[in-house]
């Protein structure tokens, strides 16, 4: 604690003082604390911040593999930051700085303001794909929307749709309806959550067209700031969150194929792997491909260097 009892910024010093008690939870390098592990991302609490970082780790077909992709965190970190820099005249965001962040994970990490998360999945939808696609093989519709018939696989949507989950702590998330999700946040936020997840689809939509990409679906995660309002959150538009297709080799009725994962799952293919980890380890040109492809991303998507 400093001399005259002010409270120290708990960045990357050696203590965090709050009043009268001192608690130290710094250790060398790691100045933060660790509160959640995802696949490929980790979720660390810095004082009242949070701050998000990127790993390398790569997963196919669910399962995170022993390879990382050298630049993957930094890449999409850098995809997300600027995506939430084109979006802030549709929503506010929880980013607080790209810069301010551990040195170690100078590039991939994410200094974020702490909100209360809302515990749904905001998917918006403009092709079938994934679960979008089995859900219209089963009922015609996703999340109580009725699709027309004669859709397929990869198939473009005559408008996106709002398809929101519920994020399960375990087990596979579930589709909710319109009323499931009003009765979980309230009517408003309901309609907020909706109406902004497919501003944020179209506008992505339509800047990827331009320049080549289809973006498939996307997922979206919102908080509330203390106020109430409404926050994006979590990562936007990244390959890990989203599905972005070549649009020079789309074609409906068979799966597409992924701008920055297919050399990946062609690989991992032909192997002998029934795809339960553990993974394979990954080959070094296959490596190399798939960093330069998710550059390749990158550069195609922002016109900047990767
Ligand atoms: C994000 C997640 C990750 C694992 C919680 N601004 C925020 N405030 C409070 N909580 C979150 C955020 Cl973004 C929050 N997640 C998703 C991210 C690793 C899980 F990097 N969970």
């Amino acid at each position: 604690m400093a001399p005259d009892g002010t409270r120290t910024s708990p960045r990357y010093g050696v203590r965090h003082v709050t009043g009268a008690a001192v608690t130290v939870r710094f250790f060398p390098g790691v100045p933060v604390e660790l509160v959640h592990s995802g696949k490929v991302r980790e979720l660390y609490a810095d004082g009242d911040d949070i701050v998000m970082v990127a790993s390398d780790r790569v997963s196919v077909y669910d399962v995170v593999l022993p390879t990382p992709i050298p630049g993957k965190g930094v890449v999409l970190t850098q995809l997300s930051l600027w995506w939430f820099g084109q979006l802030t005249d549709v929503i506010a965001n929880h980013v607080i700085s790209g810069s301010d962040v551990p040195a170690q994970w100078a590039g991939r990490a994410i200094r974020c303001r702490r909100l209360r998360m809302l515990p749904v999945e905001c998917i918006a939808r403009g092709y079938l794909a994934g679960l979008g696609l089995a859900a219209y093989n089963e009922t015609g519709t996703i999340c109580d929307v009725r699709l027309p018939p004669g859709l397929g696989e990869g198939s473009r949507l005559p408008e996106p749709v709002f398809t929101p989950t519920t994020k399960a702590a375990a087990g596979h998330d579930e589709p909710m309806t319109r009323a499931d999700l009003a009765a979980l946040v309230g009517a408003r936020v309901a309609a907020e959550l909706e109406r902004v997840t497919l501003e944020v689809y179209r506008r992505g939509a339509a800047l990827a067209a331009a320049r080549g990409i289809l973006i498939a679906d996307t997922k979206l995660e919102f908080g509330l700031a203390p106020d109430g309002a409404l926050v994006l959150a979590d990562e936007v538009l990244t390959s890990d969150s989203s599905r972005f297709w070549p649009a020079s080799q789309w074609q409906p009725n068979r799966p597409q194929r992924s701008l920055d994962k297919q050399f990946l799952r062609d690989w991992s293919a032909g192997l002998d792997w029934d795809r339960k980890p553990p993974g394979p380890v990954i080959p070094s040109d296959v490596v190399a491909a798939t960093r330069a492809r998710y550059q390749e991303l990158y550069t195609r998507l922002t016109d900047r260097n990767a």
